[in-house]
């Protein structure tokens, strides 16, 4: 064994269990059983330069058990990072410190994920892996030659995302994906023993995988294992076998130094055990200082790659993917001008597949795929070729039945830059997905979730397969753009609108069925930007907004005539997105939405929250069941969701505004 190697990791067993120590509150045990592994793969291994985080042909490090956040702290302080400081690790898991429970991305540049719900971290180094070598395809090894290392426990392995990214990233031979497993038998309840019984070695080399077993507590046994992995072209799994809490005398090898401080006793007898004689927080020069120089060694590297960078006739086009620029003046404004002069009844799915065409055709960093629905979810466009082990140049994934796996593996492409990743399902399975939809949007990443089959128009598949809550639930998450456009021109607009934010994803709730065009006149700007607006204004005196989304809005026209007939003025305004919608002024809104006329609802799904646009007096028109199987046009009429069902609820409820 290195004792070099040791007296690093030291450095982190301390800085660890001092931290969870001053926060009373924290994971110590993960770091410090990792601890020499890690030492080894930054100090030795992994191509970075401190100086630089956003350096983008560095290796990406994804640290998939979040819970030891703070080993990615240590070693981001020791290699030289600007950030964390030591002020900032002192302050861990306090308000105002970067140094936060979980690391997350946006607090600290080096960051490269948002980790911690166990799994994750995993699925999206997948995705950085796939960008990896689809960018190699594209602009050769001078710009783009990394690799991506991922230190997962066991709960990472035991998630069931895990099993979706391991045999996607096996299927295409992903040889520069390394993931370090401590493999440590220790989980929260107390030993895997417990819970678990299955080789999980043999069934990552079931995957395709290479895997190969170490002592992740002897560094020269780690490095063995390193060079394996490297010299293998498969994506490697690299058991470490450690001691959960290594270093802490009377609690390793317990779940009793997985979540919490070790306590002022056992961090005594840890420091005799360690013999680091520093006092919490201080760092001794030698051993700073070797941390350091370990840090800078592959300067040279950067440097030598900004030399290639400039000299290479795709410099430009490669910073501007990089950097997240849409190419200059991108717009679907003549697509739109074309569906103008000759409009189409389609499905929006359709108008997705439409607009993609377009939007594929402009922006080359788009890479689609879908979960094995690509015909039904229309997201592959005559240009894309597929993405596959033989050739990485290729921009569309055939993801498998595997929804989770897919929006992980997006946010990882989305992380890792110079893509624009999107992927379809229906929409009834992005709860299969919602998880990593919600680590998008925690992320502030651009991913565009097309989701079709989007309400009981779905038809004969029946409840299992028409959403009905998940429109509310999706709304619900912060910093999520969700979109349900009701025709091919809003369809365009609302691809234009989530290409165009980089800084979240957007999804696009799309019908199976085919809906007339209601934008027939051209606009001077995207109406869909503002989230709602009024498709027609009432001709007779307005007395309700009808307010629909998507296949409902035609609906909604043709209720409004009814109305209209009986000379009672109705504006119909179509809301594809309540979040842009909320973030308009009071102005705008309060003249969509007028105080003191009947407001109303329409939309096929649950009808929690219209509240707060139709308020208490209003009506909600809505689905608040399950569905049911038959032809869309039955469930439909079965649901009420006709201009002749709908209509005289309107006027009941007229009858009743106006005399509450
Ligand atoms: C999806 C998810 N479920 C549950 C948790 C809570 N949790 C955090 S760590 C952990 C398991 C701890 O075992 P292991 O992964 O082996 O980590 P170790 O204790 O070895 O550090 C659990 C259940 C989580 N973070 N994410
Ligand atoms: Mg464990």
């Amino acid at each position: 064994m290195s004792a070099d190697t040791r007296l690093l990791a030291n450095a982190i067993r301390a800085l660890a269990m001092d931290a969870v120590q001053a926060a009373d509150s924290g994971h110590p045990g993960m770091p410090m059983g990792m601890a020499d592994a890690a030492t080894v793969l930054w100090t030795e291994y992994l191509k970075h330069d401190p100086a630089d985080p956003a350096w983008p042909d560095r290796d990406r490090f994804v640290l998939s058990a979040g819970h030891g956040s703070m080993l990615l702290y240590a070693l981001l302080h020791l290699t030289g990072y600007a950030r964390p400081t030591m002020e900032e690790i002192r302050g861990f898991r306090q308000l105002n410190s970067p140094c936060a429970g979980h690391p997350e991305n946006f607090l600290l540049e080096a960051v490269e994920a948002t980790t911690g719900p166990l799994g994750q971290g995993f699925g999206m180094a997948v995705g950085m892996a796939i960008a990896e070598r689809h960018l190699n395809a594209v602009f050769g090894d001078g710009l783009v030659d990394h690799r991506t290392w991922v230190i997962a426990s066991d709960g990472d392995l035991m998630e069931g995302v895990n099993h979706e990214a391991a045999g996607l990233a096996g299927h295409l031979r992903l040889g520069r994906l390394n993931v370090l497993w401590d493999d440590n038998s220790i989980t929260i309840d107390g030993s895997t023993a417990l819970s678990t019984s299955e080789d999980v070695v043999a069934r990552y080399r079931a995957y395709g995988w290479h895997a190969v077993r170490c002592d992740g507590l002897d560094p020269d046994d780690v490095r063995r294992a390193l060079d394996a992995a490297i010299a293998d072209p498969r994506p490697s799994l690299i058991a470490c076998r450690t001691i959960i809490g290594f270093g802490a005398p009377n609690k390793q090898g317990t779940a009793a130094t997985h979540g919490a401080a070790l306590g002022a006793e056992e961090v005594a007898a840890a420091r005799a055990e360690l013999v680091w004689e520093h006092a919490p927080f201080e760092l001794p020069e030698p051993i700073l200082g070797a941390w350091r120089s370990a840090g800078a060694a592959r300067r040279a590297d950067r440097e030598a790659w900004r030399g290639r960078l400039e000299a290479n006739r795709q410099r430009d086009e490669y910073l501007r993917r990089v950097e997240g620029g849409l190419p200059d003046g991108f717009s679907l404004g003549d697509h739109v001008a074309g569906l103008i002069a000759a409009p189409q009844k389609a499905a929006t799915r359709k108008a997705s597949e439409l607009a993609l065409a377009a939007i594929n055709a402009r922006i080359p960093e788009t890479v689609g795929g879908s979960a094995d629905l690509t015909g039904s979810n229309n997201t592959r466009t005559k240009s894309l070729k597929p993405l596959t082990r033989e050739d990485y140049s290729g921009r569309y994934i055939f993801y498998g039945i595997r929804e989770f796996g897919m929006a992980a593996a997006m946010n990882g492409m989305a992380l890792h830059g110079g893509i624009i990743p999107y992927g379809g399902t229906f929409l009834i399975f992005s709860d299969y997905c919602r998880p990593a939809i919600r680590l998008s949007a925690l992320q502030q990443v651009r991913v565009v979730y097309v989701m079709t089959h989007d309400s009981i128009g779905l038809g004969e598949d029946g409840p299992t397969h028409q959403p009905i809550e998940q429109l509310a639930g999706l709304r619900a998450m912060p910093n999520l753009d969700v979109y349900r456009p009701a025709d091919a021109v809003e369809t365009a607009e609302c691809w234009e609108l989530a290409l165009a934010r980089k800084e979240g994803p957007s999804l696009l709730a799309l019908t199976r069925q085919s809906v007339p065009q209601v934008r027939t006149e051209a606009a001077d700007e995207n109406r869909c930007g503002r989230g709602g607006y009024r498709l027609r204004a009432a001709s007779a005196r307005r007395r309700a907004v009808l307010i629909a989304t998507g296949s409902e809005v035609h609906v909604a026209l043709a209720v409004a005539d009814r109305l209209e007939a009986q000379g009672i003025g109705a504006d119909v305004v179509s809301m594809p997105c309540w979040s842009r919608f909320d973030v308009q002024d009071a102005a705008y809104r309060n003249d969509i939405l007028p105080e003191g006329v009947f407001l109303v609802s329409i939309e096929a799904g649950a009808t929690l929250g219209w509240e707060r646009y139709t308020g208490r007096r209003g009506l909600n028109i809505g689905i608040d069941r399950f569905g049911a199987s038959a032809p869309a046009e039955d469930v439909f009429g079965r649901f009420g969701f006709t201009a002749e069902a709908i209509a005289p609820r309107i006027l009941e409820g007229l009858d009743q505004h106006r005399s509450g």
